[in-house]
């Protein structure tokens, strides 16, 4: 990327008045924080160093891990000379199923000075054996109101300890004494039920007391019970079957005593308010129905009948090792109208995923039907019709993104949120209520799945701010346990969106954990013969060609970026068969030395690229990806196997479509010409050719992207790594067709949409991109080595910007990036968390004349990227804070 790199030099110095205390904080176990229920064996460890010192490394640290707090009689590292700060593996005894470990470390910094903290985790049910007598239980009915089970059992003493392990498929909702257990909603995460199932564990400690207690368990269909028309025929899924659940209580005396409470057939079943549930449809409930008090001891249950006990899924238990899917927020709608007589439309003013909640007092036997959508007609009323297609299609009288409550009457004002299903929406039709409605009936429930922040930006121009915040919203909408392409029409693991939306999401989020998981769903759908769904998980749908490699290279790409970003070995070791069961299938399945099928620049805007071009691209990267995990896992013979493969690929797919002549590409758009640089296809001592026909090409388009969803990601990033910032910002901030700021401006987008016409879903992460892009361009953050051991910071001061700002959370502390321009000057000021390194490139029209918190500056250099950029003063710098101030370039 930087063709000139400036020597290094140790900066050390303490910037006066500054508390130079080491502390470590952030302690993670595989990736979260104080997790219960791991069923990894040698789970790892990471935290970050804290220290406002310059230059603050960390020398050594140790690790103890403990059956009590601060006890080491499980593990002791011993001190480690390292600066390695993630990725730890736990190293000692075997640990066992329910056992809680206490973990310390402590860091050395440059002075031998010590800091430490502490932190848990908890094992889950490691064995299958754990499970001994708890029975998968349910009505046996394939269709009909959703199941509630219950069951009183007595508890004889003081409670030292409770846990609660479940699953229940589709989705569950466990009770314990009138109260839901824990805050996950729509749980377990989907996987393919015939292969892998996700148990939650709870501690229900507090939730249990002496004497009679009562637990019940409501079930819903999910994914796993799909009885609605689904886009791709998971009504017909192998694994489909009614609900059942599955619970196990453990309940640990203050006397030492133990006591387990599982679902059996002594369990009774019953039904209540939900009537129908379905995760396209939507949900019905007659509160009339409701069965009060089933939850709590000493219900009446005469008239209901006992659990049935079922078969299982077929698919092995595994703990749920990743955030859960929460309601994150309410939404107080905008505006409520009567559209038409009797049609009242809410809007919540804002796209998301989750449900309505509706707060109405009335007359027993009223119905209020409550249906989602992105889009109003001209009329005022709703307009599913770019969503819904598929059941429209089909002819079926089938409900989609609809929810109906039916009052109980109660005198008081009932309140329903729909429990299992979700809905992609900004407003609400409401029909069915004779009386007023207005804002106070309403709230939208906010639901994904609840991964931590990572970033946060912010620049001068409002519309690339509105920008990156549509992005979040359309990333968030698409994570419910597995990235999905829209919370709307599909809902599905569509690959390719998330394999372009992973670099967003590791900028924004923190995603690592649910991209863990969802790599062993990509692991359990491919075939033997390496061919990939486009959808995962599958019902049996989306293999062949139809889909191809720049879908597929998702299991590539995800495990490439949990090593880039946080340093992860693991993920490459663990699915390194995947990646070469498919470059093999590749391999076989060429012609010519390309790829020749599946989809390529996908939703383009006019100019349309063979997908061969970009499918033998991604045969190219994935075949170098495959060669390095190789390397890492010293499987040298493999790594020059695929290295070579990597060049004949090359070789390939410049024969076939690259011309010297006119230094093109096949068809010549801005996607086959960023493709050919972004994937690093374009022979040596062409670069500059190519990359000036890609100029060119925008300059003819005013301007703009003329590309599909590949093209996008690719021309942002090429421009930006080639010292045309500015040209990628003038494309950031058009606002006529196509582009962001046309869905921003012009429709008033508050995510991003699945086509740049507008005609499709609203809410698409697959142009995404644009979300890390603004904290590499515009904040200048980028990671430089492996899980940030050191990282650059270049903003580019670009367009009619005169600030930016960005903090990044990395997995070794917290950087950040802020500049703004006054009088004459730029002023930056970065944070480089201690145990990390940086390279700053600041821009200025005079190098030497740089200052930095009023200090002198330790070196300035101009450097040349690519041979023609001057006015960029670079400094190595240790951990610190950093205020520059220089001349404005
Ligand atoms: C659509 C999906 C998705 C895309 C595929 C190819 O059905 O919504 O975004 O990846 O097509």
């Amino acid at each position: 990327m930087f063709t000139k790199i400036i020597s290094l030099v140790a900066i050390g110095v303490v910037a006066a008045g500054c508390s130079t205390g080491v502390r470590v904080s952030g302690l993670r176990c595989e990736y979260l924080q104080n997790p219960l229920g791991i069923d990894v064996g040698r789970p790892r460890l990471s935290w970050e160093m804290e220290s406002e010192k310059r230059g603050e490394m960390q020398r050594a640290y140790e690790v103890r891990v403990g059956s009590e707090p601060g006890k080491g009689d499980l593990w002791e590292s011993g001190k480690v000379v390292s600066d390695q700060s993630a990725q730890v593996a736990y190293g000692g005894k075997e640990l066992a199923s329910g056992q809680r470990c206490y973990w310390g470390v402590r860091v050395w910094d440059r002075d031998g000075k010590v800091a430490e903290n502490s932190g848990w985790w908890e094992m889950g049910l490691l064995k299958a054996g754990d499970w001994a007598g708890a029975k998968w239980i349910g009505t046996g009915k394939l269709v009909g109101q959703a199941p509630m089970l219950r069951r009183e059992f007595a508890v004889s003493g003081a409670v030292r300890r409770a846990r609660a392990y479940v699953c229940g498929l589709g989705y569950y909702e466990l009770r314990l004494n009138g109260g839901k257990v824990g805050d996950h909603v729509l749980d377990p995460g989907y996987t393919d039920y015939d292969k892998r199932v996700l148990y939650a564990t709870y501690d229900v400690t507090d939730q249990i007391r002496e004497g009679k207690n009562a637990v019940g368990m409501v079930l819903g269909t999910g994914w796993y019970d799909v009885h609605t028309l689904a886009v791709w025929e998971f009504d017909k899924a192998p694994w489909r079957a009614a609900p059942k659940g599955i619970v196990r209580l453990e309940i640990e005396y203050v006397d030492g005593r133990k006591e387990t409470v599982v679902s059996d057939g002594s369990w009774n079943a019953g039904v209540g308010g939900i009537k129908f549930d379905s995760i396209y449809g939507g949900e019905f409930y007659d509160a009339r129905l409701e069965k009060t008090g089933w939850d709590e001891v000493g219900f009446d249950e005469s008239e209901w009948a006992g659990a049935v006990v079922m078969d299982g899924p077929r698919g092995k238990m595994v703990a749920q090792e990743m955030q859960p899917i929460r309601v994150t927020g309410e939404i107080v709608p905008r505006s409520v109208k009567e559209v038409k007589p009797g049609v009242w439309m809410v809007d919540m003013g804002q796209n998301f995923s989750g449900v309505p909640k509706l707060m109405v007092k009335g007359k027993a036997g009223v119905m209020v039907k409550m249906r989602c959508g992105e889009r109003v007609k001209e009329d005022g009323t709703l307009e599913t019709s770019q969503i819904d297609v598929f059941v429209k299609r089909s002819g079926a009288d089938q409900v989609f993104q609809e929810d109906r409550y039916t009052l109980k009457g109660s005198g008081g004002v009932e309140v329903y949120v729909p429990r299992f299903t979700y809905h992609g929406f900004q407003y609400v039709e409401v029909t069915g209520w004779a009386g007023k409605l207005g804002v106070e009936n309403f709230r939208g429930e906010v639901m994904h799945t609840d991964v931590p922040s990572a970033g946060e930006f912010k620049c001068s121009n409002e519309l690339v701010n509105k920008i990156w915040m549509a992005s979040r919203w359309a990333y968030l909408s698409n994570l419910m346990s597995i990235p999905t392409d829209c919370p709307t029409r599909e809902k599905n693991g569509w690959t390719g969106d998330a394999q372009l939306a992973a670099e967003m999401g590791i900028y924004n989020f923190k995603p690592a954990a649910v991209y863990t998981k969802w790599m062993n769903d990509v692991e359990d759908a491919q075939h033997p013969g390496g061919d990939l769904p486009g959808i995962i998980p599958t019902g049996g749908w989306g293999y062949g060609k139809g889909i191809g490699p720049a879908w597929d290279s998702v299991a590539f790409h995800i495990p490439w970026y949990l090593y880039q970003y946080y340093g992860d070995t693991r993920i490459l070791a663990e699915h390194y068969g995947v990646m070469q069961r498919y470059i093999e299938y590749l391999s076989a399945n060429r012609e010519d030395g390309v790829i020749n099928f599946g989809l390529g620049d996908w939703a383009p805007y006019e100019a349309q690229t063979p997908a061969t071009i970009t499918g033998t691209a991604y045969f190219y990267r994935d075949a170098l990806i495959l060669a390095e995990a190789a390397k890492l896992l010293g499987k040298n013979e493999d790594a020059r196997k695929y290295r070579e493969l990597a060049g004949e690929v090359r070789g390939a797919f410049n024969r076939k479509f690259f011309d010297a002549k006119s230094d093109s590409y096949l068809s010549g758009t801005q996607t086959a010409l960023s493709c050919a640089l972004y994937q690093g296809l374009v022979p040596a001592g062409h670069e500059k050719g190519v990359f000036a026909n890609l100029v060119n090409s925008i300059h003819a388009r005013k301007d703009h992207l003329d590309c599909g969803i590949l093209g996008t990601k690719y021309v942002m990033n090429v421009l930006l790594d080639n010292g045309r910032a500015d040209l990628a910002y003038a494309i950031a901030t058009q606002t006529d067709l196509p582009s962001w700021g046309y869905w921003i401006k012009e429709k008033g987008a508050t995510t991003l949409y699945e086509s740049w016409k507008d005609v499709d879903s609203r809410n698409h992460i697959m142009f995404g991109d644009i979300g890390a892009w603004v904290f590499k361009a515009l904040a200048g953050i980028r990671e430089d080595g492996v899980g940030f051991a050191s990282v650059v910071i270049r903003p580019e001061v670009v367009g009619d910007l005169t600030s930016a700002s960005a903090t990044y959370d990395s997995i070794r502390g917290k950087i950040v990036s802020s500049w703004r321009l006054d009088g004459g000057k730029i002023y930056l000021d970065v944070t480089v968390p201690a145990n990390m390194r940086g390279t700053v490139y600041l821009p200025t029209s005079d190098p030497t004349e740089v200052k930095e918190s009023g200090g002198e500056i330790l070196m300035a250099e101009g450097v040349d990227s690519m041979g023609n950029e001057k006015g960029v003063a670079v400094y190595a710098v240790g951990s610190g804070t950093y205020h520059f101030v220089a001349p404005q370039r």
